[in-house]
């Protein structure tokens, strides 16, 4: 078969001096990975431990389109005019393009790989056809599906809800489109199935009955774990959680919004979060709080590794470039013992300008680069307890005396009073931020 992307080689690691665009500098696939991202045995590679995935829809449907102007992408598929044959271009440019680039995974919604028909039925039988056409391209490749998803947002019937319309029928083609993305996702051995929520929102509550939307959604979510249980697909289930872009509020809207969510209505066991370094910032977090967030409440399952403008308000979708980022959201996947079945998906399109083939492979580069720079220097700080030292101290006196006491249950409000009462010197310790924050730069 004729290479699509002739202008990219296979990517090799040239090391940290290297000035070749399309080498990697700090990625180097075979190296053996570090800390507890090496596998139970500490033989992983980095490829292995990294699980990096390229995202169909931004690498391979994205045509640098915004709301002022039309596309700017050159790409391999460029006047070809039948829509299945543009379909099956795209698929063998994922596969040459994650092969070259050493990239294990792939993400994907259903409507990114086969054009949608006129009907359901129509759609589902352009989806069988591009499935089998990728499960061929699979048996001689590397490359493996981390998820997949369905897209119950483009359509205009998805304008005020997917499981959350006030439309029943909507309700009803979104679970015949879910219950088809289930069966590709198995199909072609997925290890995860996304639930991002774009539509699932208001835009006003003047006409939104809140808490039928969200039963509705809790519902629509227990048929899926019922459908994936009757067919045998054990993939874990993800919520990406993101508070707004395109619905004015999303209910999915952060970390902890999605796990009392989950909580609630009996969804715990079932679900974790797909999280999403410029959602976050979206939500008015950092990326390292809905990381630490899901972590600490065991349901951190996969990342989607981008990063947002800070002079701007939206979902820009950046290839991830800050260190400083890159680190501690390595620390708290590393403190996670990995990502188990999930990985550093790059839900990251190359800006508009970025309109070179060669830049796509340039984009992954840089990314790849920067996520294994903050896990080595993520791990050197784990490896010496830079943070963790002085986390402990900091909570010392939880280990004895009246911390201890309470922390065991020991006490009550009459006897913590009577503790009380005559207490003129709490002998506080220094934050130590600026401290901290040195520390952290020491590491980069
Ligand atoms: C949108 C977004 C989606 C999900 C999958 O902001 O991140 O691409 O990752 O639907
Ligand atoms: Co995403």
């Amino acid at each position: 078969m004729s290479e699509l992307f002739p202008m990219v080689p296979k990517i090799a690691f040239e090391g940290p001096l290297s000035d070749r665009d399309l080498a990697f500098k700090h990625y180097d696939p075979s190296a053996k990975a570090i800390g507890p991202v090496g596998g139970a045995d500490g033989n992983a590679t980095m490829k292995d431990a990294l699980r990096f995935s390229m995202a169909f829809w931004h690498s391979m449907t994205g045509a640098g389109i915004d709301p002022f102007g039309s596309a700017t992408m050159q790409r391999p598929w460029d006047g070809i005019a039948d829509p299945m044959e543009v379909a099956r271009v795209r698929m063998r440019a994922l596969f040459e393009l994650t092969e070259k680039l050493s990239i294990p995974f792939f993400c994907f919604h259903d409507r990114d790989i086969a054009p949608e028909g006129a009907t359901l039925r129509e759609s589902d039988r352009n989806l069988d056809t591009m499935v089998a056409f990728t499960k061929d391209l699979m048996k001689s490749s590397p490359t493996k599906l981390l998820w997949g998803t369905a897209n119950l947002f483009s359509n205009p019937r998805y304008m005020h809800g997917a499981a959350t319309s006030p439309e029943p029928k909507v309700f009803a083609y979104a679970a015949g489109q879910v219950k088809k993305a289930l069966e590709v996702t198995k199909e072609l051995g997925g290890q995860n199935y996304v639930f991002w929520g774009g539509r699932e929102g208001y835009e006003t509550l003047l006409n939104t009955d809140m808490k039928r939307e969200l039963d509705n959604l809790a519902r629509f979510l227990h048929l899926a774990v019922d459908y994936a249980k009757e067919i045998g697909f054990t993939g874990q289930f993800l919520i990406e959680p993101k508070p707004m872009e395109p619905t004015k509020h999303q209910y999915d809207s952060d970390a902890a919004a999605c796990y009392a969510f989950l909580a609630e209505y009996g969804l715990l066991a079932h679900f974790k979060l797909n999280i999403e370094t410029n959602h976050a910032t979206l939500a008015g977090n950092t990326i390292q709080h809905e990381l630490r967030f899901a972590r600490e409440h065991g349901i951190m399952g996969s990342v989607d590794a981008n990063q947002g403008d800070e002079l701007l308000g939206w979902d820009t979708d950046q290839f991830p470039t800050n260190l400083y980022v890159c680190t501690l959201m390595m620390y708290e996947v590393l403190k996670n013992g990995g990502l188990h079945s999930g990985g550093l998906n790059f839900d990251a399109k190359v800006r508009r300008g970025s309109f070179k083939p060669e830049d796509l492979a340039i984009a992954h580069i840089a990314g790849m680069d920067s996520m294994a720079r903050g896990c080595a220097a993520a791990a050197r700080m784990l490896a010496d307890g830079a943070l963790e030292r002085p986390l402990a101290a900091r909570y010392a006196h939880w280990q004895s005396g009246i911390g201890a006491t309470i922390a065991s249950g020991k006490e009550d409000f009459r006897s913590l009073e009577a503790f009380a009462l005559d207490i003129t010197d709490f002998g506080l310790a220094s934050g130590r931020q600026e401290c901290l924050e040195a520390v952290v730069n020491r590491y980069l």
